[in-house]
């Protein structure tokens, strides 16, 4: 790869055996358009997914991957997502012409000799088939064939969409098998909040793409002092199966993180800072000129000599030198913050489920929902201005129900009722919460500090679990009563809380309107649970707004 020029080697004093890869500038996110679940009915891929027959997709793609390969190296790449040792683990095998996509795989899942010795003389695992082709984005197709557990991806050599063991097999894939089989393959970090006793306590949080969940996964904790530590389990994929002790038992189906590398520095993510200082390949970031990698939102003033991810001098304040998409692809086994338990082949038991977005007006920074159904459909209307992560228009607000909306392998209303039915299998299903570090005041400005301080909350949740914090009815869930956040050390002002924790019925009711409005399209297929959760919404803003006047 350093002779052809598909990696630049960085600075090796200083960053050991790292290097800088610069994809295709068409290429450089997961491209939703040209990504297809192809069952043989079109309703069972249902009316948020791409859909084609599968015998029409094969016959589109295949003549795109004749001679694709011509003169370019064919890796077969053995991979197991999950601990090498857990019952829940999956085997997959992605042939693909990329040797950046063959190195990656190395870090984001257990490849090679582990994957081999696993499979045995098994015929158990999901194929999956990747060719750069010509990297032409009118000849890039993303495919899934989920009834036969196939991928075909030809045409780009980017993330999620050439990396098939990420969102293709352990998202798109799985949630069709964990559908059939029982268990949820869920778009969730996995963090386990250590008390000051000792006692670990695991969550699993759903925000979409560069909505900060590897920051939340790898915090340094700004509690620490009391006693409050957060540990890594995961930063983008659980698996959940109902353990042997009735609890919902998570496992994270990867090996390494693949995070978003502008915004990381000192304050924002100091464990992946550290990480990510040897073994990592970065991906479209800018370099500086003693050959390291730089981005924007890096600690310190720009040095000068910055190369941008193109290849190009960098001029500052024209166009950014790093591509807001570019990342970082780092061992999860280097991180600080990594939990010992994160190969434990039963899982860790999840006691909450944190649902989350980029809302600037509506969201309150936590509420609560008031039992498992509720949680559904708190998840189920999950909404949040769009990022980087995805080709296409960045900050308009969009429906990310679970933030599985571009990763559901099937319909998803079918998904909802999945979802429905997981609760009442479960001895203690998880509480579930909605958070939104992202609401701006009136000058546009963030209300809430973020990043370490997002611990308070944490906490809030872990004391709700307990029954020690107090909380205030709202029409949408639960809020923290005013003394039950633990704000010492922090300076913030009553009303920036109270601003904070405000639900606004009239904006809600909108909301409410939109919510319906989203529903429509799932038709009769819509479980009636969820439809009526929406009523009971509506009722209770109603009355609040006739108890307010
Ligand atoms: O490009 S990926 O799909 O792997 C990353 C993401 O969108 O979260
Ligand atoms: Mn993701």
């Amino acid at each position: 790869m350093l002779r052809d020029g598909t990696f630049i080697e960085l600075n090796q004093k200083t960053y050991p055996n790292c290097h800088l890869h610069r994809s295709n500038s068409n290429d450089v996110a997961r491209t939703e358009s040209v990504t297809f679940i192809c069952t043989r009915q079109m309703d069972d891929a249902g009316p948020t997914n791409n859909w084609m027959a599968p015998a029409d997709a094969k016959e589109k793609v295949r003549p795109l991957f004749d001679g694709a390969m011509k003169g370019r190296t064919m890796y077969v790449v053995p991979y197991i997502l999950g601990p090498a040792s857990s019952p829940y683990s999956k085997i997959g095998v992605e042939i693909t012409d990329s040797a950046y996509v063959a190195a990656s795989m190395r870090i984001m899942s257990r490849m090679g000799k582990a994957a081999l010795d696993r499979l045995g003389s098994s015929d158990d695992f999901v194929p999956g088939l990747h060719s750069l082709g010509d990297l032409n984005p009118a000849r890039r197709f993303i495919m899934h064939f989920p009834e036969e557990k196939l991928i075909w991806s030809v045409g780009s050599g980017y993330g999620g969409n050439a990396l098939l063991g990420k969102k293709c097999f352990a998202l798109r894939i799985a949630s069709w098998m964990a559908r059939e089989q029982g268990w949820m393959a869920e778009h969730m970090l996995i963090l386990g909040l250590e008390d000051p006793s000792g006692k670990v306590t695991y969550m699993a949080a759903a925000f979409p793409s560069a909505c900060g969940k590897t920051n939340l996964a790898m915090m340094v904790s700004a509690l620490e002092k009391q006693g409050y530590r957060v540990w890594t389990v995961g930063d983008d994929i659980a698996w959940m199966h109902v353990g042997s002790d009735g609890m919902l038992r998570a496992i994270n189906p990867e090996a390494g993180f693949f995070g978003v590398a502008p915004g990381t520095n000192a304050k924002t993510n100091p464990n992946v800072v550290e990480a990510a200082h040897r073994n990592t390949i970065f991906t479209n970031t800018a370099m500086t000129a003693a050959g390291e990698p730089w981005w924007e939102g890096m600690d310190g003033a720009p040095p000068a000599g910055i190369i941008d991810w193109k290849g190009n001098a960098w001029t500052p304040g024209k166009s950014p030198a790093a591509h807001p998409n570019s990342r970082y692809t780092v061992p999860a086994s280097q991180s600080p913050s990594l939990s010992s338990h994160w190969e434990d082949p039963e899982g860790v038991p999840i006691s909450a489920f944190i649902f989350g977005g980029r809302r600037a007006r509506l969201a309150p920074l936590v509420y609560e929902s008031h039992d498992w159904q509720h949680g559904v459909f708190v998840g189920a209307t999950m909404a949040s201005e769009t990022t980087a992560a995805a080709t296409g228009a960045v900050g308009v607000s969009r429906r990310d129900p679970m933030a599985m909306l571009p990763f559901c392998g099937y319909n998803m209303a079918d998904y909802f009722g999945h979802w429905l039915a997981m609760g009442p299998k479960l001895k203690n299903p998880p509480r579930v919460f909605h958070v939104n570090w992202f609401r701006k005041d009136a000058d546009g400005k963030f209300l809430w500090p973020g990043y370490g301080e997002n611990v308070r909350v944490l906490k809030w949740m872990l004391d709700r679990i307990e029954g020690r914090a107090g909380a205030t009815e709202t029409p949408i869930g639960n809020v923290p009563s005013p003394s039950s956040l633990t704000l010492d050390g922090l300076s913030i002002s009553r009303d920036t809380i109270n601003e904070l924790l405000k639900v606004d019925s009239a904006d809600w009711s909108k909301e409410e309107q939109a919510i319906g409005k989203f529903f429509e399209k799932f038709g009769e297929r819509l479980p009636p649970a969820i439809c009526q959760e929406q009523k009971a919404l509506a009722s209770r803003l109603s009355r609040s707004a006739v108890a307010t006047g």
